[in-house]
Order: C-alpha cells, then sequence, then structure tokens
C-alpha cells in the first residue's frame, strides 16, 4: 500500500540532564524511524523555562529545536513513536509545563487540523512562543504557519529572547 507523504514540524525541549546530546539523540532516533525521512533539523537555542506562573529565569534553562519531515505515518502513530522516543530519554509525567529531559511536540502535520483527547495539530500555542519560532525561522526563513501567518512576523509581535546555543563536537555548516 502506497501512503500519503505529509510533511510535519516537530518541536523538541529539554531543561534536565545533557540537554543537547538528549535532544540530538532523539532527532537521530526520529530520523531513523520506518516512514520518515527527509528529517532536517535546526540549531538549538537556549531558552528561558516558561512555567504555570511565567517565564521564570530561576528555573533549570532550556535547550529547545524544531525539525521538519516527511512522513507516511497517521498522526497518532507519529505521537505513539514521539512518546516512545521521550519515555526512552527518561521523561517522567510530572506537573504540566514541569521541568523535562525531553519533550516532543508535534506541531503542524501538514495541512491537517486534528483535535482529539491525544492530540490538537496544529499546536494551540506554538504561535506565541519564541522557543518554537525562533529555531523554526533558523531552518526556514519564509516559514509560514497555518492559520498564523509568516513566522518571522509572528516572531516579531511575541519579541525573541532566545539565544544562539553552540554546541560542542557539533560540526560548523
Ligand atoms: N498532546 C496534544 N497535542 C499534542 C501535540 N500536538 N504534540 C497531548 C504532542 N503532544 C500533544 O503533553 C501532554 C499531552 O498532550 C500528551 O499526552 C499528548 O497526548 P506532555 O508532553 O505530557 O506535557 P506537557 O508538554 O507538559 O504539556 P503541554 O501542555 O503539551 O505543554 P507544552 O505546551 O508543550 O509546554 N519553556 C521553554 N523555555 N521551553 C519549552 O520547550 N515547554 C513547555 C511545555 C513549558 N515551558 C517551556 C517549554
Ligand atoms: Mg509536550
Amino acid at each position: 500500500m502506497i501512503g500519503q507523504i505529509v510533511r510535519v514540524l516537530f518541536a523538541f525541549g529539554a531543561n534536565l540532564g545533557d540537554r543537547g546530546e538528549t535532544i540530538r539523540a532523539a532527532q537521530r532516533e526520529l530520523a531513523a524511524a520506518p516512514g520518515i525521512r527527509e528529517f532536517a533539523a535546526s540549531p538549538l537555542r537556549e531558552t528561558v523555562a516558561l512555567t504555570a506562573d511565567g517565564p521564570d529565569p530561576e528555573a533549570p534553562r532550556y535547550l529547545n529545536g524544531v525539525a521538519t519531515a516527511e512522513t507516511s505515518l497517521p498522526p497518532h502513530e507519529l505521537l505513539d513513536l514521539a512518546q516512545r522516543i521521550e519515555a526512552e530519554h527518561g521523561r517522567v509525567r510530572g506537573a504540566r509545563w514541569g521541568n523535562r529531559t525531553l519533550d516532543i511536540d508535534l506541531i503542524l502535520y501538514g495541512g491537517r487540523v486534528v483535535r482529539d483527547e491525544r492530540l490538537t495539530v496544529p499546536h494551540p500555542r506554538a504561535h506565541e512562543r519564541d522557543f518554537v519560532l525562533a529555531p523554526w525561522l533558523d531552518l526556514e526563513p519564509e516559514a509560514v504557519l497555518m492559520g498564523h501567518g509568516r513566522v518571522a512576523a509572528l516572531l516579531a509581535r511575541v519579541g525573541d529572547t532566545t539565544r544562539p546555543f553552540a554546541e560542542t563536537g557539533h560540526a560548523q555548516g
């Protein structure tokens, strides 16, 4: 059977452990998974933790990044895969928006809208988060977020508090 090929956008976040190594390892696993191809990851950015009470400069900082890919997997199978990889990297589900070793969110699944108890796509908060928009803009300067417009304009509106992160052992482009 020939499945439909859909373009997707993932977002990655980590603020515990070896953040960069965890995100890069998770991305390698995703890129190698059956049903995923053309995987391309952004540079990572260091960001202030956004908690349920707002930005917390005292909390461990996050590294955040995004990646695009093409997939033949249905959206819920992609979520299963992402959650399996989160669990392998020691993700413990505690408080909402609490510290974590790895978070993988599905931001876009082609042009599809999905809204059920497990999955909301497009991700409902992506348009207001510099830690999603800034690395996305690094990867795709002309990117457009379905329903919200150009990523460059969205980032200008929310303001960019992220900082580039120099990865050790990461080849320069
Ligand atoms: N779920 C629904 N839609 C999606 C989706 N599009 N992608 C469900 C992934 N999961 C989705 O997520 C809870 C449930 O959301 C999942 O079981 C899945 O079925 P979770 O990862 O267990 O919990 P969470 O991530 O704490 O919750 P939530 O509401 O998704 O949080 P957000 O909005 O992802 O925010 N600050 C910085 N600087 N950087 C960050 O990356 N991340 C968060 C989490 C908070 N603060 C942050 C960052
Ligand atoms: Mg999440």
